[in-house]
């Protein structure tokens, strides 16, 4: 064999696996509601070589990359038999995304993607592009993945070559590797994305928040995070959708929101993680925020921090889609550590570390919105106003 190929093959090697198995630093530095990490989790370079070379140097005696990986984002998560699992959304440079499955001890590094990705079965009707799944262990003993299915909108005349219609589709499994396609879901939107599975089943049906949309990107009259139930999984039909937390003007989730994994139960209610959509000068801009629904209704809010949770800092701003922090992975683990994945720009995938202690704090006592500027200065004047009573009895 050539030595330039074996010489190289040596470098990727390396130079893969010391990606792989760089520890993660947590950064000192935070709000005392969440911590970052240095690193991401995961991003292109963590794909196997498997999956992007030819090692056959007679094929391939330049050792090139033949497919390529473009970005790893927007992972469900799940912890099973004490190990971390991100299913990943995969993007290639051919556009296309899909699952693939990887796997740390520690859930903040040493993520290592499976040798395959998933093998997603189709529908009669063939997805064109799979992605954002949420992974979900519902208390029927079945693990389903919920995740966007897209295809180009058959009404769209020749000439458009970009119109799309968005929809969820549905899987379950027992092992993240034989995955059973069941039909998508069904609602009275004409599009759906974002769409979450509750673990636990309410009134003796399957419970899914929504996100009702007009078109492929825009919300329009969707007003919003739904919710509804449907009598099956095998067929699942939502009939009814209402409003959970409704799109408001002037707030970080004005143009569009969507729910992200699914709700932690707290003895205070259901922890949400969603993310909330405004639109800039720069184009839209995505962060994370949290509510709380109630325990017994799982469709009223009962808290709401004003504002956003997480949004894109230093590198996390820049990438395909810039400005954007997107997170529908989450584990709370069994000492009460609740790990946050989230992608940044599109691009890669990042980790944040919390508790349910420390999340249930931050959603039942940071200010609600009060809507003005007024109302703002309001929320400033009582904390400094109780800061300032604080501080004269320490003197
Ligand atoms: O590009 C940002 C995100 O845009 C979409 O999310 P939403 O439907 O809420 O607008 C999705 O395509 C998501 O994958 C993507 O990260």
């Amino acid at each position: 064999m050539d030595k330039n190929f074996l010489t190289r093959l040596e470098m990727l090697k390396k130079a893969h696996e010391k990606l792989i198995s760089r520890t993660n630093e947590r950064s000192e530095e935070n709000n005392g509601i969440f911590y970052r990490y240095k690193h991401p989790v995961l991003t292109n370079r963590h794909a196997p070589l498997l999956w992007r070379y030819d090692l056959n140097a007679e094929t391939n005696p330049y050792l090139m990359e033949r497919i390529g990986i473009n970005s790893v984002l927007n992972a469900g998560a799940i912890k099973l038999n004490g190990k971390y699992y991100l299913i990943a959304r995969v993007e290639g440079s051919d556009r296309k995304s899909f699952f693939a499955v990887a796997e740390s001890d520690n859930g903040i590094d040493g993520f290592r993607f499976w040798e395959y990705p998933v093998l997603m079965p189709e529908t009669e009707e063939a997805d064109t592009n799979i992605y954002d799944m949420r992974v979900v262990q519902h208390e029927d003993g079945w693990i389903y993945g919920l995740f966007c299915t897209e295809r180009r909108d058959p009404n769209a005349p020749p000439a458009d070559q970009s119109s799309a219609v968005a929809q969820c589709g549905i899987a379950r499994t027992k092992d993240l590797k034989q995955w059973e396609r069941l039909p998508d879901l069904k609602t009275p939107s004409p599009q759906q994305r974002n769409v979450v599975l509750h673990p636990e089943f309410v009134d003796g049906q399957y419970a899914f928040y929504t996100r009702p949309q007009d078109g492929f990107i825009e919300a329009g009259t969707g007003g919003g995070i739904g919710f509804g139930l449907s009598s099956s999984m095998e067929n699942a039909v939502v009939h009814k959708e209402v409003i959970v937390d409704k799109r408001v003007y002037h707030t970080i989730s004005e143009l569009k929101n969507g729910l992200g994994p699914q709700p932690i139960k707290t003895k205070y209610g259901w922890l949400h993680l969603a993310h909330g959509v405004r639109n800039t000068a720069a184009g839209m801009r995505y962060t994370l925020y949290m509510f709380m629904t109630g325990l017994n209704d799982l469709s009223s809010i009962i808290y709401k921090p004003a504002g956003y949770f997480i949004a894109p800092e230093g590198e996390e701003r820049v990438g395909d889609v810039s400005n954007v922090v997107f997170g529908n992975g989450w584990v709370a683990d069994e000492d009460g550590r609740v790990l946050i994945y989230y992608a940044s720009s599109d691009t890669r995938m990042h980790v944040a570390e919390s508790s349910v202690d420390r999340l249930t704090d931050y959603v039942m006592n940071t200010p609600a919105d009060g809507y003005t500027s007024a109302e703002s200065v309001k929320s400033l004047y009582k904390l400094i106003d109780s800061n300032k009573l604080v501080l004269q009895q320490n003197v």
